[in-house]
């Protein structure tokens, strides 16, 4: 029988499949969780207030753009070490996890992949030390799904650009240096810009009021006759194609940082369930119970075999946008229900803040909305399947 309590769920000896390398890049991260992020997170959950010194300790441990070359400051590995890292910070909170995801893939990736060498050299060393922090502006008030129908507006001045509206929870603005914003000229051309934080007319708004990752910062990007430098644009990119592949390798990234809060939540009720005694006998002697846990374990097992599966795909350039979708909403879907089966088997314990598993539960609820609803991701394969788009009924 394995030791499922105290060593890594690994059913299937995925371990087995990964490099030295990336074995010890899963247990130095799991380290740094155990010590700096599972003692306190709780508290800063139910205090809602973001841990935002942890992020420089991410920059130091390599969790941010660990992709990016070491040229410009990242760690230069590859896609399977970048989801394990996911993996292991969402073992800690769904807030760490958006932090770094956000950086990494939709902050670094669109700077590194369609920005100007002095822009490569001007954020991306800060940005992966943690020195900077970045957001991404994409939704807007009334535009989520559908963000082709974007109204944030540029305008081409010559010596600059203007740009003008708002973009709404997103995730660091509160807190962001610089904020990477897509927005839409008259023509309706989608064009990247990097948003400095002392540009004028620029603001931030705190959304507050959150019951889901309350560890993390959300908010507004609001853009009133800002000044954008020429130089402050990204040059290689245009079109909505332009944040859709950002989100391409952040989504890949929630497809592996879910089974690390899946995996908290499993071990948490499995252990429980051994301890927990009702009619003289442990809870875990109850057919019920049994299948509750070994139904997570198996839907736990499958999803850890898409996401390595997906890695290798990664790695070798092949994988594409649809097979992503169908990762992130099957893993995400996978780790809700795991929390919520772990919930039932705590009983009244499982709201109580002393187990890690309703704030996960809170957390995925954010989790399977954003980057894509589990809804949309189903239409991706609708669209997929068939070759008829169902977004549109007009
Ligand atoms: P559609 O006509 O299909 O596409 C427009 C253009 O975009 C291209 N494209 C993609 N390219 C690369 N990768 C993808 N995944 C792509 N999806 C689309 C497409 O080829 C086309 O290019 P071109 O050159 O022909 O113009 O677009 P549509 O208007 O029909 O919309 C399609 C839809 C609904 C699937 C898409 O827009 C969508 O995925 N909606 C969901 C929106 C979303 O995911 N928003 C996320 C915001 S960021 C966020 O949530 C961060 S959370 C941060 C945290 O972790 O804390
Ligand atoms: P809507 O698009 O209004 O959807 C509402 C419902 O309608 C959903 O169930 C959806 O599935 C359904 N629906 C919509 N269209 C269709 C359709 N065609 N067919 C069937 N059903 C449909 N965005 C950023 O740009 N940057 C960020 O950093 C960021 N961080 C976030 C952090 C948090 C905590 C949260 C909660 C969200 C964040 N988002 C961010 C926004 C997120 O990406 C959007 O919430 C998401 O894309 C959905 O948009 P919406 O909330 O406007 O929902």
């Amino acid at each position: 029988m394995k030791n499922l309590i105290n060593d890594f769920v690994d059913y299937f000896n995925i371990n087995d499949l990964l490099t030295q390398e990336q074995i010890l890049i899963k247990k130095s991260v799991r380290d740094w969780v155990n010590r700096r992020v599972i003692p306190e997170i709780d508290s800063y959950n139910q205090k809602h207030i973001s841990p935002v010194h942890l992020i420089k300790e991410m920059g130091d441990i390599g969790a941010l753009g660990s992709f990016i070359p070491q040229k410009y400051g990242g760690a230069e590995l590859d896609y399977i070490s970048y989801g394990i890292i996911m993996q292991e910070l969402e073992r800690g909170d769904s807030a760490i996890r958006s932090t770094a995801s956000v950086q990494s893939s939709l902050v670094m990736y669109p700077i590194f992949a369609f920005g100007s060498e002095e822009q490569k050299q001007k954020f991306l060393p800060k940005l992966s030390s943690g020195q900077m922090i970045g957001a991404f502006g994409l939704t807007e008030p009334n535009h989520g799904s559908d963000p082709g129908s974007m109204e944030t507006k540029f305008e081409d001045f010559g010596t600059h650009y203007v740009l003008n509206g708002s973009k709404m929870w997103i995730t660091n603005s509160p807190i962001c240096d610089i904020a990477v914003v897509w927005a839409k000229n008259k023509e309706n051309i989608v064009k990247g810009f990097i948003v400095e934080r002392s540009f004028e007319g620029f603001s931030t708004p705190e959304t507050h009021n959150k019951w889901s990752l309350r560890a993390s910062k959300t908010g507004e990007l609001v853009f009133d006759n800002v000044k954008i430098p020429h130089e402050n644009i990204l040059p290689n990119i245009e079109g909505l194609k332009g944040p859709m592949m950002c989100l391409n390798s952040a989504r890949y990234g929630i497809s592996w940082g879910v089974l690390g809060a899946a995996e908290d939540c499993f071990q948490t009720a499995l252990k429980y369930s051994l301890e927990r005694k009702q009619f003289d006998v442990p809870i875990a002697s109850f057919q019920l119970t049994q299948k509750k846990l070994a139904e997570m374990l198996t839907e736990l097992t499958k999803a850890q075999l898409m996401a390595w599966r997906l890695g290798v795909l990664m790695n070798e350039g092949k994988a594409n946008p649809q097979q992503i979708s169908m990762a992130k909403r099957n893993n995400v879907h996978t780790a809700l229900n795991i929390a919520r089966e772990s919930r039932q088997i705590l009983g009244a314990m499982g709201i109580s803040g002393d187990f890690p598993i309703m704030r996960h539960m809170m957390n995925l609820e954010s989790v399977i909305t954003y980057e894509g609803t589990h809804d949309i991701h189903l239409l991706i394969t609708g669209l997929d399947l068939t070759g008829i788009s169902s977004f549109k009924t007009k």
